[in-house]
């Protein structure tokens, strides 16, 4: 039998906390026979919903969780982690300024850097979920430098699926045989979803969707919006923002990279640019990425047309500005 994986959730009292644990703990995030140990971290105000939670995670006697951390400490909750889902975060209030509320999660994500980097196995892999995610992953980076660089992403997983269900939806197919859309840069409404790339599987082959949807107008206006829009369509449906959706992709991002993605396919990570597709290096930024052993690579050569070049700038610039409203809080 393999060794348990701790795994650690932030927030894991939140909304979704709530969807994600019971996932993880099924087999969803690292596969039907590895065992997990779950460490979830909240504060204080929410440490009796978190104990409410792990006394679920209990009742639901799933076979392959082998321990349940529920904690306020965070040093405790880092403890030998090899997965670390960062859910956990300050939320943006009516009537905050952006500077107050990246400014709140700076000083979380410096913190929980530096417990990570002091606690947790030092190949922890880290997925930000939390938003400003983009840069609250950079900000973890920053501080927690043991931590290699490339083990440190956060999800756009959601925008690519979003996107991928939108094309299915349109072209009345299963999503399962629409692949390698791209999400390029910050998981916010400048996010630009392309499907320059993006392929079909039909009766007759592979075909691209551009061939497909015969629509260009709807490909490159409706369906960009729509993408970049969900999250606010959700919120306004539910009167909550997105959770299993949120859970499930975390599960997929982690899943692929750990265990690779299929031939032929790719999956939308936010990374640490290295200059590829003239991204400037020092944003964590979404692209489109394959996985094996472990490890992502940015998928390289794509030709980028004119219209995808300026969107992938304007999401580039707004992360850079983030970065400097990041940095003008650290001071
Ligand atoms: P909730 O408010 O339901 O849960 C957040 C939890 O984090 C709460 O239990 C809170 O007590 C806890 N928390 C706050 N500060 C903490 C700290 N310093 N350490 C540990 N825990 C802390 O929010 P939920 O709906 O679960 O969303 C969580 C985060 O995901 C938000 O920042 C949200 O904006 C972000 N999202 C990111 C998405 C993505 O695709 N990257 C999509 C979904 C979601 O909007």
């Amino acid at each position: 039998a393999k060794n348990p994986v701790r795994v650690l959730v932030t927030g894991a009292a939140g909304q979704i906390g709530y969807a994600l644990v019971p996932m993880i703990a099924r087999g969803a995030m690292l596969g039907p026979d590895q065992p997990v140990i779950l460490h979830m971290l909240d504060i204080e105000p929410a440490a009796e919903a978190l104990n409410g939670v792990k006394m679920e995670l209990i009742d639901a006697a799933f076979p392959l969780l082998k321990g349940v951390v529920a904690t306020t400490d965070v040093a405790e909750a880092c403890k030998d982690v090899n997965i670390a889902v960062m859910v956990g975060g300050f939320p943006r209030k009516e009537g905050m300024e952006r500077k107050d509320v990246m400014s709140k999660n700076v000083s979380i994500y410096k913190a929980q850097a530096s417990a990570l980097e002091k606690h947790a196995a030092p190949d922890c892999k880290v997925l930000v979920v939390a938003n400003p995610a983009n840069t609250n992953a950079l900000i973890l980076k920053e501080f927690a430098p043991s931590i290699p660089e490339k083990n440190i992403t956060c999800l756009t997983r959601l925008d690519h699926n979003r996107a991928l269900g939108q094309i299915s939806e349109r072209l009345n197919v299963h999503v399962s045989d629409v692949k390698n859309v791209i999400i390029w840069g910050n998981h916010s409404s400048t996010q630009y979803p392309d499907v320059n790339h993006a392929t079909v599987t039909t009766s007759s082959g592979e075909k691209s969707v551009r061939e497909i949807v015969i629509d260009d107008n709807w490909l490159n206006s409706e369906f960009i919006t729509t993408v970049q829009q969900r999250g606010a369509a959700i919120i306004k449906a539910r009167k909550l923002s997105s959770a299993l959706s949120a859970a499930s992709s975390a599960c997929d991002h982690i899943r692929n990279w750990v265990l690779g993605t299929p031939k032929g396919t790719w999956v939308s990570m936010g990374v640490y640019s290295d200059g590829s597709y003239g991204i400037q290096e020092g944003l964590i930024y979404s692209f489109p990425v394959t996985c094996e052993k472990g490890e992502w690579s940015i998928v390289q050569g794509l030709k980028i047309d004119e219209f995808s070049r300026a969107k992938m700038d304007a999401t580039a610039k707004e992360l850079a500005e983030e970065k400097s409203l990041a940095y003008s809080c650290l001071n």
